[in-house]
């Protein structure tokens, strides 16, 4: 088998040009798809494919071919601002003596755990953000290290959203110092976005004494990948889908946004390294990644028409995360491993943000599609052996029929952790213990499913990894 080349000069809605998007249809109602096709050696066309992607505008997709009309005006200016080495900056703003300096913030020495993150001097050591604390150490004998103090930071985050909310029509929070802006409307064009940009930094540094680094771009993906480029203090510029693609083409594939560890791991094992090789190979890569594979090699073609959705974490109600099961399970035992990684989830997203639920629901969805929730409170906590603690014994109640879907969250969100010191506390440091439950809880998962979550437990934060790691241990279920 081999793979034809084509170009989009002259197509009409049916060609088939092997890994090359195509768009036709009515100026408006574009549609845009990723037309595959491979031959057999004689020339015979052994499989046609077409996949479509969600509808984009003429323009973006006429630029997405390479064909020589340009764009007069960007139909979305996407601004994607994120803070340098946030946590420690803050710290390193309020305590002069500790500018300068590789300074790591999260767990301590000694302690298990890891960098939440660390300043760019501690950074030349190797330390970044997830690492193991001790590794960390390692590397960064003399680093001075540090607990992170959330609530500080949301203050720091909520004064940013203030800026930020003056010169767009909608802000995306992703992470406590993370943010998409919509800038179309205030910015007219380029030079406009350009100018509110350079307003952002300044006022930053000005009112709230630190830096961070602006991306301008026609989509959200751009935009992050911009703010990246520079890093830090940086500005960056990527207007059009052909400034995107010809900035990432020949980087690794882990440039695309969503592409981690575990994915590019199956991309490599099939010899696609560069963003090039997505390009040359969609067929496979959506062989591989199945829908995440299509959302790739869409955005290795510079697709992306992602809206900036209203979004702020603090103002959240609940956090929440669910897995749906490709074939429904009836192994509640199952069930309740899988409650496992689910809290995790969610002790992730509600540590990132400093917040505590108040309660702990459980979410369930039978074969024939009916949903049930059930909810317990609890005191205040972000704690994931508690969330799946609380969550398991839910799960005991609840009539047992085959389920497509389950999910697990907090709710009644605060900013404040409940104290309820048990007798265990008295004798126990309350952390370490959880810490221990956790790894006995995690050694079970792996023994029973054959998982190796060593150093990757990170990944498991991205949707794609959980769904896989779902699957897989459903597949390994004894
Ligand atoms: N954070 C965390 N755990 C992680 C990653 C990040 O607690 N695994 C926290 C600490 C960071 C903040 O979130 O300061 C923002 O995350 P970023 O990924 O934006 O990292 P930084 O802002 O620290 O550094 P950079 O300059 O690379 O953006
Ligand atoms: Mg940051």
């Amino acid at each position: 088998m081999r793979r034809a080349a084509g170009t989009v000069e002259g197509a009409s809605a049916g060609d088939v040009f092997a890994g090359q998007p195509c768009f036709f249809g009515p100026a408006r109602e574009t549609v845009a798809f990723v037309l595959l096709s491979v031959y057999n050696e004689d020339g015979g066309n052994a499989m046609k494919r077409r996949f479509p992607v969600r509808p984009v505008r003429q323009e973006a997709a006429l630029r997405g071919t390479g064909t020589e009309v340009k764009a007069k005006r960007m139909e979305q200016i996407i601004i994607h601002v994120d803070m340098d080495a946030f946590f420690a900056s803050v710290e390193m703003r309020d305590n002069p003596a500790l500018r300068g300096k590789p300074l790591i913030i999260g767990s301590l020495p000694g302690e298990r755990g890891v960098v939440a993150t660390c300043s760019y001097e501690a950074r030349r050591y190797g330390v970044h953000s997830a690492m193991n604390i001790k590794e960390a150490f390692r590397l960064c004998p003399n680093g001075i290290y540090m607990h992170p103090n959330i609530d500080k930071y949301r203050a720091v985050s909520g004064q940013l959203r203030e800026i930020w909310s003056a010169y767009a029509s909608a802000v995306e929070t992703i992470a406590l110092d993370e943010a998409y802006l919509d800038v179309t409307a205030q910015a007219g064009d380029l030079e406009g976005a350009r100018r509110i940009a350079r307003t952002i930094k300044q006022r930053t540094r000005a009112e709230i004494g630190l830096t961070c680094s602006v991306g301008v771009a026609y989509s959200k993906t751009a935009a992050k990948t911009a703010s990246e480029e520079k890093k830090p203090d940086g500005y960056f510029e990527i207007p059009t889908p052909e400034d995107f693609v010809s900035l990432i083409i020949d980087r690794d594939v882990r440039v695309i946004y969503t592409v981690g560890q575990m994915t590019a791991e199956k991309l490599y094992a099939s010899g696609i390294r560069t963003v090039r090789a997505i390009r040359e190979n969609p067929e496979t890569v959506i062989r591989l990644l199945g829908k995440q594979g299509q959302w790739i090699t869409n955005l290795a073609f510079g697709i992306d028409d992602r809206k900036v959705t209203p979004y702020c974490p603090q103002d959240a109600k609940s956090i929440s995360r669910e897995v749906t099961f490709q074939e429904d399970v009836t192994h509640y035992g199952f069930l309740r491993d899988v409650l496992v990684l689910l809290a995790l989830c969610v002790e992730h997203r509600a540590r990132r943000y400093g917040l505590y639920g108040n309660g702990v629901t459980l979410k369930l969805t039978y074969f024939n599609m009916k949903s049930i929730t059930r909810s317990r409170l609890i005191p205040a906590c972000d704690s994931a052996v508690m969330i799946w603690r609380e969550s398991a014994r839910l799960l005991e109640t609840v009539e047992k029929r085959p389920v497509r879907l389950i999910g697990a969250g907090i709710y009644n969100l605060s900013g404040e952790e409940g104290r309820q010191l048990t007798i265990e506390d008295f004798f126990d440091d309350a952390r370490a213990r959880r810490d221990r439950e956790l790894k006995e809880l995690l050694d079970g998962l792996q023994n029973r499913y054959r998982l190796d979550f060593a150093g990757h437990l990170e990944q498991l934060y991205q949707a794609d990894t959980l769904h896989r790691t779902v699957e897989y241990m459903r597949k390994h279920m004894k």
